[in-house]
């Protein structure tokens, strides 16, 4: 399966290597295969046959109010990447998420009150110590099986994003509005940041822990990615693709206030 780098860009590799990593990421990819040991129906999703080599990664998942997708999503992470660290950072859900995130053996980030997707995602960055750490939704929208590739490639020193917009991206079942709104925003912060990467608006991506700490943080809200690829421009952005899926429980917490802070956060990362 072709992945999909973006235009070459300067990452002190040499290309040698960088055609070995995308070797190794679709040997990765290849060969899934799906499952068919008995269990309830999420688990006969779509697993890695191969061994992985295993980094050190840590896995940021901001909730508000998941209880109800939080244990089949860790559950699904323990199966895909069993030595992965995962951190919960709850914002003072009354639905019992950070209790069962703790008790199926996520470390858990308890605040108290509503504080934002990006703020979540750093605080969480604070605790974790993994060589590479990646951030996804605890939605589902997102699937476990692709943190293998994903970490593995953002071993090798690259920002790797899990995309929509790349040939073999999809989208099940998002209502008209959110695809619009997704595909007009990307569109403009590509534009505007002068991104080559398609799904730069994308919450599942992940990355070596020095580009978060290269990082100047000042997006604000949901879009994080954005930050730090502008802030990264010489790590390599590559973009695997996956079939993005609606919610099936809870709701979205995209606000039009999300919005407003998308245009804002484009206007202080373009300065
Ligand atoms: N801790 C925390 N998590 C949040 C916040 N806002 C959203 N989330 C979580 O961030 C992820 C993305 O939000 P989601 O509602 O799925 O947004 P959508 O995918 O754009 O519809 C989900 O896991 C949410 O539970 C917040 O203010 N704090
Ligand atoms: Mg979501």
């Amino acid at each position: 399966m072709a992945l999909f780098p973006a235009p070459a860009k300067d990452d002190g590799l040499p290309a040698s290597a960088l055609r070995g990593s995308e070797a190794r990421a679709a040997a990765l990819v290849a060969p899934l295969e799906r499952a068919d040991e008995p269990g309830p129906p999420w688990t006969r999703v779509r697993v890695p046959t191969i061994p992985v080599s295993s980094p050190s990664t840590s896995i940021i998942v901001p909730t508000l109010e998941e209880a109800a997708s939080v244990r089949e999503l860790l559950f699904r992470i323990r199966r895909a990447v069993p030595d992965s660290e995962v951190i919960v950072v709850d914002d003072g859900s009354a639905d019992g998420t950070a209790d069962a995130a703790e008790r199926l053996g996520a470390l858990v980030l308890r605040r108290e009150r509503r504080m934002g997707l990006a703020s979540a995602v750093l605080d969480g960055f604070a605790l974790s110590a993994g060589d590479v750490v990646g951030v996804m939704d605890a939605d589902l929208s997102h699937p476990p099986e692709l943190i293998p590739t994903l970490a593995a490639l953002a071993e090798g020193g690259r920002i790797t994003v899990a995309s929509r917009y790349v040939a073999g991206g999809q989208i099940s079942n998002w209502p008209l509005r959110r695809r619009l709104m997704s595909h007009v925003g990307a569109a403009a912060a590509r534009g505007l940041l002068d991104l080559a990467v398609r799904d730069c608006m994308s919450g599942f991506f992940f990355a070596p822990r020095q580009a978060f700490e290269r990082t100047r943080f000042r997006a604000e809200g949901f879009k994080l990615l954005l930050n730090v690829l502008v802030d990264n421009p010489n790590l390599q952005a590559v973009e695997v693709p996956y079939e993005f899926s609606q919610r099936v429980h809870g709701r979205s917490k995209l606000s039009a206030g999300e919005i407003v802070n998308f245009w804002r956060t484009l206007r202080a990362l373009r300065a």
